[in-house]
């Protein structure tokens, strides 16, 4: 379990760090049972064959990670406390007194942001959905949420403090940090989670320092009082706790963006198959069915998708062997939230195989385990997500 008492150990810094006990067993067992979602009278959440029948999501705890129990999906938002966690140096606690956003490097005027400035500054409101890039079928898809993040626009920041034109990276460096190894040395350095986007990318208009996550300050757990968010990208690049924004001339090769969270897969270079690495940043186009209720003798089938804010075609379902049906979008639906979908289905008696498959409008269609480019690291894992369940 977790050690409150390691949050007092040291009041003499502003920062301070929790232990993250990450996804533990027995935060899964010590919760009795999971809460139903929001169901109509007379509705009853039916059962997925492939999940244990004792399958539960732990709780949500103060200074842990933890997921979604995806059938629980019935609502554009997630709850804050719903919304999953996930960090890798533990949840540092930020002194508000003492907070100031650091912007440093190649711009005209290095500034130093209260967050009393950063409140006064013009806010904007995005509704992005994300997962975090380790999200799998394990979990049943977990490590997933869409909120409404409210804040100040990354561009007004940069275009405040003039980017120079020899500025190509900006790096975001959260207030968490973790001592990492040297390969084949034997020491070992502080560093702070990081992760950077090229300038032209960091001034995409959804870009966000969200001070606010669903019309509440922002939870601790989520980066109290203010972190990235970066529309259409995985989890990783939404750095929380954010202090310092830096501008360099050249690519930024930390832990998070050159080591972990890298996707190292097949592809064909130049009529060449070679295994090729990439940091993980834009969100694949994918799809998955996470909630089958039940009400009278009518079943409804409900999904999320996700990508990287491309315009969607469709998203189809296919049951058993029939051919592929169009499921209903969401209307709520923004270019960057999580497409919630849904199909009503009369269910014959016995075992079935659901799935979807999400198609944009550039004709990309979301592929089967089979058809993905082979693929070497755990990261992105968008491929058909077949369900199995028994009427
Ligand atoms: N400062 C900081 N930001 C971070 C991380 C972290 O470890 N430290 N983890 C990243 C990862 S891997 C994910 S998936 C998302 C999770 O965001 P959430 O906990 O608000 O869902 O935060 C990202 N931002
Ligand atoms: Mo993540």
């Amino acid at each position: 379990g977790i050690d409150m008492n390691d949050q007092k150990m040291d009041r003499r810094t502003a920062i301070k760090r929790t232990l993250n006990t990450g996804l533990t067993a027995g935060a899964i067992a010590s919760f009795p049972s999971f809460i139903l979602p929001a169901l109509a009278q007379g509705e009853v959440l039916v059962p997925f064959s492939d999940m244990p029948a004792d399958y539960r999501r732990g709780p949500a705890r103060p200074g842990a990670s933890h997921f979604l129990d995806t059938r629980m999906i019935s609502d554009f938002y997630t709850d804050n406390t719903d919304f999953y966690v996930v960090q890798h140096y533990g949840q540092p606690e930020v002194d508000l007194d003492s907070y100031r956003l650091k912007i440093t490097g190649l711009v005209e005027n290095e500034r130093e942001y209260t967050l009393a400035g950063l409140q006064a500054m013009s806010q904007f409101r995005i509704n992005a959905g994300f997962e975090c890039g380790g999200n799998n079928t394990a979990r049943f898809q977990g490590l997933i949420g869409n909120a409404d993040w409210g804040g100040v626009r990354l561009r007004d920041i940069l275009n405040e403090c003039g980017v120079k034109p020899e500025g190509k990276e900006v790096v975001f460096f959260g207030a968490d940090t973790g001592v990492e190894a040297i390969p084949n040395r034997d020491t070992e350095v502080e560093q702070s989670f990081a992760r950077s986007l090229p300038v032209a990318d960091a001034m995409n208009e959804a870009n966000i320092i969200a001070l606010q996550m669903n019309g509440e300050a922002l939870p601790q757990g989520h980066g109290h009082p203010a972190r990235l968010v970066v529309p259409g990208h995985y989890g990783v690049s939404n750095v929380k706790w954010l202090m310092q924004i830096h501008i360099q001339d050249r690519r930024y090769m930390g832990r998070f963006m050159g080591r972990d969270y890298v996707t190292l897969k097949k592809e064909m270079v130049g009529g060449q198959e070679r295994w090729v690495e990439n940091s993980v940043t834009k969100m694949q186009l994918k799809s998955a069915i996470v909630r089958i209720t039940r009400l009278n003798n009518q079943h409804k089938i409900t999904g999320f998708v996700l990508n990287d804010g491309t315009p969607l075609r469709n998203v189809e379902i296919k049951i058993d062997d029939s051919t592929w049906q169009e499921a209903t979008i969401d209307p709520r639906s923004t270019q960057y939230s999580w497409k919630l979908f849904t199909m009503n289905w009369t269910a014959p008696p016995g075992e079935h195989t659901l799935v979807s498959r999400v198609t944009d409008i550039n004709g990309n269609v979301q592929l089967t385990a089979e058809e993905v480019p082979e693929k070497a690291s755990r990261w992105e894992n968008y491929a058909q997500f077949p369900r199995t369940i028994t009427i």
